[in-house]
């Protein structure tokens, strides 16, 4: 396994790639070209720029986060392959870096949503939390001004102003798209792009909706095991793939998580590990990523990764603030370093004691 973290780069994180390096066993990042919008292609400098920067810092870039889907795409608009031509473009100048997975979402209009970017816990930090009661009586077109004020001056990942500056248009774009035709228009992009992946080795992994139920009447369809299934049937090939986020599956008690990444086996090619704490239907806070602060147990978590082989990148995911850390919502320094800490802690229980067991089980032989 390869523990990397997110990092959103130069001008764009308060993070840096220095204090990514002295995080122990942080062998990458996971990284993008955040200014460019979604449906322009990267320009190949850029990209080799980018790839210089993160490894004079002494890291790799082990994949992208993202490279966002135009929503002409996900709509399935009349101008919908002139933007699929760019994704290719900016895939075939990955490939040509040298940069093999990208990580992308198939969400209508904006990405993840949260009802509360800081909400103060009993201990003293802030999580962000999510509660279907409080969104229900914002309306859409709202959301963004709620996410964009609590985001401490930062631009949310998803959450582009200007992208987002006529929300309403965008959500007319989607009046006629239901899951059935998302899907379709999904199933098109991928068949579009996986010449290119397969050409260069590039894996697409995508990642499932947050949460994974529909929010604000917009269609979502990467929300569980089956209709993760349904896609790699659909679009049977080796660089399709999904990137397993454990706290936005997660989010719907009904996934199993463990239980999932053993299905999915060879279908994972990046992994979030984070954890979070339910309050009742639809309703959750973030949480640091030990087992007992939420309610997901990453001991479980880690081993069905550890079962299925899994040797892609993986990260901590939102932390918590915490030491009074001024940084983008989930995105900190301090609580990110002690969940990667705590993963590698896990990882390498799980493996001597894996070996343990099976010196003990041949006698020693
Ligand atoms: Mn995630």
């Amino acid at each position: 396994m390869k523990l990397t973290l997110r990092w959103f780069g130069t001008g764009f994180d308060s993070v840096t790639l220095g204090q990514i390096r002295q995080i122990p066993g942080v062998k990458g990042v996971i990284t993008t070209l955040y200014d460019i919008p979604a449906g322009e292609e990267w320009p190949l400098e850029r990209i080799r720029a980018l790839k210089e920067e993160v490894e004079s810092s002494g890291l790799k870039i082990l994949g992208i986060e993202s490279v966002n889907v135009h929503d002409a795409i996900k709509a399935g608009l009349p101008d919908r392959d002139r933007y699929i031509e760019n994704y290719i473009k900016t895939l075939e100048r990955l490939g040509a870096c040298d940069i093999r997975l990208v990580c992308y979402n198939f969400m209508p209009v904006f990405d993840w949503v949260r009802s509360d970017l800081a909400k103060p816990r009993e201990d003293g930090t802030t999580v962000m939390s999510y509660d279907q009661a409080v969104i229900d009586r914002i309306d859409s077109s709202r959301i963004f001004n709620r996410m964009d004020s609590g985001s401490n001056g930062f631009i949310l990942p998803g959450w582009e102003p200007e992208r987002l500056a006529d929300i309403r248009k965008l959500f007319k774009l989607y009046r006629d798209v239901d899951d059935q035709k998302l899907f379709e228009n999904m199933v098109y992009f991928l068949k579009a792009v996986m010449p290119t992946c397969e050409k260069y080795g590039i894996k697409m992994a995508v990642h499932p909706d947050d949460p994974a139920w529909p929010v604000f009447g917009l269609p979502r369809i990467v929300t569980n095991l089956e209709n993760l299934n349904r896609l790699f049937e659909t679009v049977d090939s080796p660089y399709n793939g999904v990137t397993l986020c454990t706290g936005s599956l997660g989010s719907n008690p009904d996934n199993n998580i463990p239980e999932i990444i053993r299905s999915l086996k060879g279908r994972i090619y990046f992994a979030h590990v984070r954890n979070l704490k339910y309050h009742g239907p639809r309703s959750f806070d973030e949480a640091a990523h030990l087992s007992e602060d939420g309610s997901l147990d990453m001991f479980e978590i880690m081993k069905a990764f550890y079962d299925i082989g899994f040797d892609g990148p993986f990260r901590p995911d939102h932390g918590r603030a915490i030491w009074g850390e001024k940084a983008m919502p989930g995105y900190g320094l301090f609580d990110r370093a002690l969940g990667a800490t705590y993963l590698n802690g896990l990882w390498e229980a799980i493996t001597k004691m894996d070996r343990l067991n099976k010196a003990s089980a041949t006698g020693g032989k």
